[in-house]
Parts: structure tokens; sequence; C-alpha cells
């Protein structure tokens, strides 16, 4: 029999949508999805057709967090699995050169809701919720949610969250600044991909190095923002986008980003 692939995927208008598609365990993750997520988000950074990434799941659930039911008997370690399959998956997101959207379509808890948190644009669906659930199974928050939450809610918020486990549903989510935006559930799918096309549409080197600027100056001082930012621009601004955004300007239409060649 064969198995029904553990990531769903499917490009149109320049999005490539990756769906976790265990929907029986709520997209719990095992190391089959870990790995083909991550060769996916590999194989859209290199296809220049690729201008967007979406990340979301298939079913009722975004990704209830590891599959428990996959721990016992798989070998290592706790800290020797982390590093072999989450850690590079959460830096290939946002060491990623194109925008990722993780589109939350229900709950995310433990893992998932880091993975939530990774998204360059986090949208959510009405009934989505997070849940830092690790305390629940004596566990600490990882897959970057001790860095993500706090730099989101400050400390005392995230430590309470991770401390209870308590559910955030998706208009304190959008208060909370965990998502930029909530879509109603019956249209989510149709909201997320015109959300992205838009994205899609804007020009892609730009966006590339200000994910760059932004990633570096989230652990930096000023000064290396400054540094940094002017170095950026100077990439920025010898590419054909800037040419076109100020032709576009001048000639009073809108700019058009997307060529074959980026
Ligand atoms: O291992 C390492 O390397 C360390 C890394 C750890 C990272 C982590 O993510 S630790 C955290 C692991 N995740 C959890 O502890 C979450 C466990 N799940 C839940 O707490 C609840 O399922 C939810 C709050 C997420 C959702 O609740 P609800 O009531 O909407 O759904 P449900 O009925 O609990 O779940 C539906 C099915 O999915 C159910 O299966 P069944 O009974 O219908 O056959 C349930 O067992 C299954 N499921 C949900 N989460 C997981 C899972 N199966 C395996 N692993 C799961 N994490």
């Amino acid at each position: 029999m064969t198995q029904p692939n553990v990531v769903a995927a499917h490009t149109r208008a320049g999005v490539r949508t990756l769906a976790l598609n265990r929907p029986e365990r709520l997209n719990a993750a095992n190391d089959a999805l870990l790995l083909a997520l991550k060769a996916e988000l590999r194989a859209a950074d290199a296809d220049h057709a690729v201008r967007v990434v979406v990340i979301t799941g298939a079913g009722r659930g975004f990704c209830a967090g590891q599959d428990l039911g996959d721990v016992s008997g798989r070998g290592g370690t706790f800290s020797e699995h982390l590093n072999a399959t989450y850690n590079p998956l959460i830096r290939a997101i946002r060491g990623l050169s194109k925008p990722v959207i993780t589109a939350v379509n229900g709950v995310a808890a433990g893992a998932g809701a880091s993975l939530a948190l990774s998204g360059d644009i986090r949208l959510w669906a009405q009934s989505a919720s997070l849940i830092e659930v690790f305390s629940n199974i004596g566990l600490v928050p990882d897959c970057g949610s001790t860095w993500f939450l706090p730099r989101l809610v400050g400390y005392h918020r995230a430590f309470e969250m991770m401390a209870l486990a308590g559910r955030v549903r998706a208009d304190d989510a959008l208060r909370l600044g965990l998502c930029e935006q909530v879509f109603p559930d019956d249209t989510f799918g149709q909201d997320v991909q015109a959300y992205a096309e838009r994205l899609a549409e804007r020009p892609a080197n730009a966006l590339k190095l200000t994910k760059q600027a932004l990633n570096a100056a989230m652990t930096g001082t000023l000064d290396e923002a400054l540094d940094q930012e002017a170095a950026l621009q100077q990439l920025a601004g010898e590419h054909w986008e800037h040419e076109e955004g100020v032709t576009a300007f001048k000639e009073k239409r809108p700019a058009h980003f997307v060529r074959d060649a980026l």
C-alpha cells in the first residue's frame, strides 16, 4: 500500500503551499514529516518560480507538535533529535530567501506552536489556537519558542503561557502580536492564497534582503544594524527592482516586479 504524502505540496501563481498531512494526528510531527518539510523548503528556495512559501496543516489542526507515539524506541537523545530534525527546519524557515507564511488553520501545540511563530507572516483562521503545551508533559519549550515568544509578548506573559500551557485563541493572538491577520474559517484557504499572491508580486530581491536585515537586527546592536542596512541597501540599489520602482513612480504606473530572472 502506498503511503500518503506527509507533506502535500502544490504551486499556484508563484505561491508554494506545503500542507502538513497527518490530519488524523492533528499533523503531529514524526521524523518523516520533518525531513519532508525541510526537503520541500530547500527545493522551494532553489526554484525561481516560487516567490512565497505557505506552511499550513491538512484537516482541523495546524500541528500538534512532536508525535508522542513516535518517541519511545526511536534511539538517540532529545538534544540529538532536536539538532537533527527540528532545529534545521526552524533555521531553514528563518534563512529562506523568500517570505514564509505560516497559515495556522487549527491548533498549534508544542513544536507546532514554535512552527506557527517562525513564519515571516503569520495568518490565522478564526478557530485557530496556540498552546505552549510542553510543560504538560514535563518538557521545556523548544524549536525556538523561547526566542520567538518573549520578543512578541515579553518575558512575563511568555513565562505564564509556558508554565500554565493555556490556549491562546485567534482574537487574543492578534492583540498580542502572535499573528498579523485573522480570516474566517470558511474562506481561510482562499484568503491565504490571495494574501500570498499579493506578497508574491512584491520585489523579491528587496524582500530577501529585508528578511536578512531584520533577522540580523533581532540579535544585534543599533550600530550593527546601521552597518548591515548600508551594505544591503547597496545590493538592493544595484538591482533592477530599484530602477523599475523609481521609473514606475515617475511614470505614475504600478511597478512590475515579477520577471523571469531575479
Ligand atoms: O521529541 C523531541 O525531540 C522533543 C521535542 C518536543 C517537541 C514537542 O512538540 S513536545 C509537545 C508534544 N505535543 C503535545 O504534547 C500535544 C498533545 N496533544 C494535545 O494536547 C491535544 O491533542 C491538543 C490540545 C493539541 C488538541 O486537542 P483536541 O481535543 O482538539 O484533539 P485530541 O482529541 O486530543 O487529538 C486528536 C487526535 O490526535 C487524537 O487521536 P485519536 O484519539 O483520535 O486516535 C490524539 O491522540 C492525536 N494527537 C494529538 N496530538 C498528538 C496526537 N498524537 C500523537 N502526538 C501528538 N502530539
